[in-house]
């Protein structure tokens, strides 16, 4: 087997405590094995034992099987092993059909691990190897989210988890890279605000937030710019300028997505009744796929 054909891309997931990182990371993983990988007419699995074990034990069958969400991640204290996933896709060439290999990584990052540019710096060093970050942002921690849901809704606030802030830590790292202090951050970035489904009543009727998901086989990019127009409005609405301005000053690459992992609000104590209903959750991993030139990117509602 020649494995230098396999391409290997680091996607590191961050986020304040409480953002829904473990459970996006669960159910993305398990839309793209069930679901999205058919659309793509790719095949998605764990590209180790490790990894399957892991995934099925540890996450999936809490979750979907018994429909209930995992406790706080725990902080690292020694290196934190990523789960390692390969997408296959077809590609045709001269000499016929050959399968194109994408091994995919993924840190599921402790939130506590982000609480102090101290233990960012000590715990989260592999951000700088990746070749993608997803950053998670919770909408419910926002200071003009607080009159809009009731209160059981929202994760304990605390002052440390202030998103701007942990953007502010992650930055740093990111900047401390020889030679990249004076210029913007290569790295492309998906900025998502999760638990979209707990503010749906405040989003127009006409919001791209209420449209059904795309499924056709390319990543969609004039929806992608819509909902990204959209994010950023209600960044202004909900977080002021702080977020927006601090993505357009540091980073050249960004794009921000609204996901909702779960499809709805967890009961009291915190299950999720009715089964898990993702919306969106797939979108800022195509993109990335999509930069990475590994899945097409076109404009359905152009011409
Ligand atoms: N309404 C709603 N709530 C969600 C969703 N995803 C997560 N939550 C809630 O947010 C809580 C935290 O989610 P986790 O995925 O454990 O958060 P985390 O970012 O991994 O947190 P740490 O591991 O502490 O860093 C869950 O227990 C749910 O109550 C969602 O899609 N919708
Ligand atoms: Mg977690």
């Amino acid at each position: 087997m020649n494995f230098g054909r396999i391409r290997s891309r680091m996607i590191a997931l961050v986020g304040a405590r409480d953002a829904g990182k473990t459970v996006f990371m669960t159910v993305l993983i398990h839309e793209l094995m069930n679901r999205v990988g058919a659309r793509f007419n790719a095949s998605v699995g764990g590209s180790d034992d490790h990894t399957r074990h892991r995934f099925h034990a540890d996450y999936e069958t809490p979750l979907y099987e018994e429909a209930r969400l995992l406790g706080a991640t725990r902080r690292t204290g020694v290196t934190r092993e990523p789960l390692v996933f390969r997408f296959t896709t077809q590609r045709r060439g001269l000499a016929g059909r050959r399968p194109q290999h994408t091994l995919l990584s993924f840190f599921d990052t402790a939130g506590e691990d982000l609480t102090s540019g101290e233990s960012v710096e000590a715990n989260l060093r592999y951000l700088n190897n990746a070749d993608g970050i997803i950053l998670l942002l919770d909408p419910l921690q926002m200071e003009g989210t607080r009159q809009l849901v009731p209160a059981r809704t929202r994760a304990p606030g605390r002052v440390e988890n202030r998103p701007l802030d942990m953007l502010g830590r992650v930055t740093d790292l990111l900047m401390s890279r020889p030679g990249a202090a004076n210029r913007l951050i290569q790295v492309p970035m998906a900025v998502c605000l999760t638990k979209i489904d707990a503010l749906h009543g405040e989003l127009d009727e006409g919001s791209p937030l209420h449209r059904p998901q795309p499924t056709a086989p390319f990543f969609d990019e004039s929806d992608s710019q819509d909902v990204h127009a959209q994010i950023q409005q209600l960044l202004h609405r909900w977080d002021g300028g702080g977020v927006d301005g601090h993505v357009g000053n540091h980073y050249r690459n960004a794009r921000y997505f609204g996901v909702s992992a779960l499809g709805g609000v967890p009961d009291e104590g915190n299950r999720v009744r009715g089964g898990v209903r993702p919306y969106r959750v797939a979108d800022p991993f195509l993109w990335m796929l999509s930069e990475f030139g590994v899945i097409p990117a076109r404009d359905a509602a152009g011409t």
